[in-house]
């Protein structure tokens, strides 16, 4: 059977700013930092009981994996619940639901004083740090981040595993256009109907506690936890200008453009388009291999 095209992310033990920089930032290549918020104050007070006793009563959205579905999208909301209520599940059971882009720091601003922001890149996105949850056996369907910004990704608790794409390859996802999405199931590709997908060069990691992956700017993820956990994301705004610009037409595209075809078409009808649009574009892409 096919297998994807994927070799391991490299690791860095200890790097400087000007190794970050010449090996990965400028590149826009990914890299796992090993350990690198050993020194935060998160890693020994960030715990499963410590959320529950700061807000075990606030209503939280919880999301599953439908992605790749007609009309839905990554960051569709399937539920709400008690935050104390989805800690205690994902802790003690594999359950698909996910907190996505859960900015607790809103709620609880003290514990923005508990990491600190990677002095290796510059232009955090200070107002949007995000945590992630997720219960065992959970995943995040492959996607790239519409504002097209770098992710530092620091693990908590938990492992989980990573595939990246690089934004070279999209076509080669059968990305649909207008948006940050493809029908792809990196999971359990079929490559039968998707067989140029063959042909992305990716990457993977096992994301572990304490660890850190720089997600380069444009890069498709797709996440699977292999435990219950948590994780940080940063952001940063890439250098380019060109990148900048481009994130608020991919904005403009998949809000406001995608959302009125959507309505106009009816959502089955449009999807069905962009599949077919997808599997035409990557026909035509040249051969990799
Ligand atoms: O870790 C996760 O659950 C999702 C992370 C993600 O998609 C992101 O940082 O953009």
């Amino acid at each position: 059977m096919a297998a994807l095209n994927l070799i391991p992310i490299p690791i860095s033990e200890e790097i400087s700013r000007e190794e970050f920089q010449k090996g990965f930032a400028k590149p826009n290549k990914p890299v796992v930092l090993k350990n690198y918020s050993l020194g935060w104050p998160a890693r020994k007070k960030w715990t499963f009981e410590y959320f529950k006793s700061q807000h075990a009563d606030l209503m939280v959205p919880v999301y599953k994996e439908a992605f790749a579905n007609s009309g839905t999208s990554y960051t569709s909301t399937d539920n709400k619940m008690l935050f104390g209520d989805y800690l205690d599940l994902i802790a003690t059971t594999s359950t698909h639901y996910r907190m996505f882009l859960f900015n607790i720091f809103k709620h609880i601003p003290s514990l923005c004083n508990d990491f600190f922001y990677p002095d290796i890149i510059d232009r955090y996105l200070t107002k949007y740090p995000f945590m992630f949850f997720g219960g065992a056996t959970s995943w995040v369907d492959v996607h790239y981040d519409l504002d097209l910004s770098h992710v530092f990704l620091t693990q908590f608790y938990g492992k989980k595993r990573v595939i990246l794409f690089g934004p070279e390859y999209s076509n080669y996802l059968y990305r649909h256009p207008l948006t940050v999405s493809c029908n792809i199931d990196i999971g359990n590709p079929d490559f039968e109907c998707y067989p140029r997908l063959k042909e992305a060069q990716g990457y993977e990691c096992t994301l572990d506690s304490g660890d850190t992956l720089f997600i380069p700017t444009g890069y498709w993820h797709y996440i699977y936890y292999l435990e219950g956990g948590f994780a940080l994301s940063l952001r940063a705004r890439p250098d380019s200008l060109t990148k900048r610009l481009l994130s608020g037409v991919k904005i403009f595209n998949l809000t406001i453009l995608d959302h009125h075809i959507s309505r106009f078409l009816g959502v089955q009808r449009w999807y069905n388009m962009k599949e077919k649009m997808a599997v035409n574009t990557a026909n035509k892409q040249p051969k990799l291999l």
